[in-house]
């Protein structure tokens, strides 16, 4: 892996992150449980920039967009490596349109900018990356070809790519895992269970607790969402700084804490 520092998979000095939309009720989810408030998810929302601020980023915040209620799950439309920012092809076909209003933004950020052209479909929430490799998981929404195209494109900066399986009925692969250091990833039993982390420190989730998955290493700080004692306990024995922040509304269309930003 090119990146300078094993620990360069989890430090970073930037965060993207976009307002929810009003639309965001008619947002995808695998299942109705009621739709989101939308005042809570806006002090949601505005506790987990503070907390990526807490833990040293300069948070550049998007203005909402209406005409995709998805628009605030940011991570899905791209990719950001230290050297180059790759722009995704979202399986989800209400979700494709945002692409084209982040790609201005990266290329402000980044002196390299690609995209996926197709015709492979790759949505950021199924890419971890780690300190050896880039691990991205086959599901609903990222298929072989796609993640082929990603495969080639960051061959030239020397990354490893590995792909691997989501487990069926779970909407994205970091769904059910994080990244907590260079060694050690968060994950479900079930994704666990696959196989794809053999040779990492893993901790799993507590029964019952699988959407804690979903959490984020940023510098010291893990930022995971709120209502999960039994894994946030395992976490802290581990030694890591926890912050929790509510995700109720998120949650309600399978959203969680790194599909809420891009970290570079
Ligand atoms: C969707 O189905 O696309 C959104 N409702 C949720 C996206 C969550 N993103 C992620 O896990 N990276």
């Amino acid at each position: 892996m090119p990146q300078s520092s094993p620990e360069s998979s989890y430090e970073f000095t930037r965060a993207i992150t976009r307002l929810p939309a009003r639309s965001i009720v008619d947002g995808l989810r695998a299942e109705d449980i009621g739709d989101p408030d939308y005042a809570q998810m806006l002090r949601d929302h505005a506790d987990y920039v503070a907390s990526l601020q807490q833990a040293g980023a300069t948070v550049t915040e998007l203005g909402a967009l209406e005409a995709f209620p998805d628009s605030v799950f940011v991570e899905d439309v791209a990719l950001c490596l230290p050297e180059v920012a790759i722009l995704m092809r979202p399986g989800a076909e209400s979700r494709a349109g945002e692409v084209e209003h982040m790609a201005p933004v990266l290329r402000d950020l980044y002196e390299q900018v690609v995209a996926i052209d197709g015709p492979g479909f790759i949505e950021g929430g199924d890419i971890l990356t780690t300190s050896r490799e880039i691990l991205v998981g086959r599901s609903a929404r990222t298929d072989s070809a796609g993640i082929a195209e990603l495969a080639a494109i960051v061959k030239h900066w020397d990354y490893h790519l590995r792909e691997v399986v989501t487990p069926p009925g779970v909407l994205h692969f970091k769904t059910d895992c994080s990244l907590l250091d260079a060694e050690t990833i968060l994950a479900t039993r079930r994704l666990d269970a696959t196989g794809c982390f053999e040779g990492y420190r893993v901790i799993h989730t507590a029964d019952g607790e699988e959407a804690a998955a979903n959490s984020i290493r940023y510098n010291d700080l893990l930022v995971m969402p709120a209502g999960f004692p039994q894994t946030q306990e395992r976490l802290l024995q581990a030694g890591y700084e926890v912050h929790e922040i509510n995700n109720s509304e998120c949650a309600k269309l399978d959203g969680g804490m790194s599909c809420l930003s891009l970290r570079f």
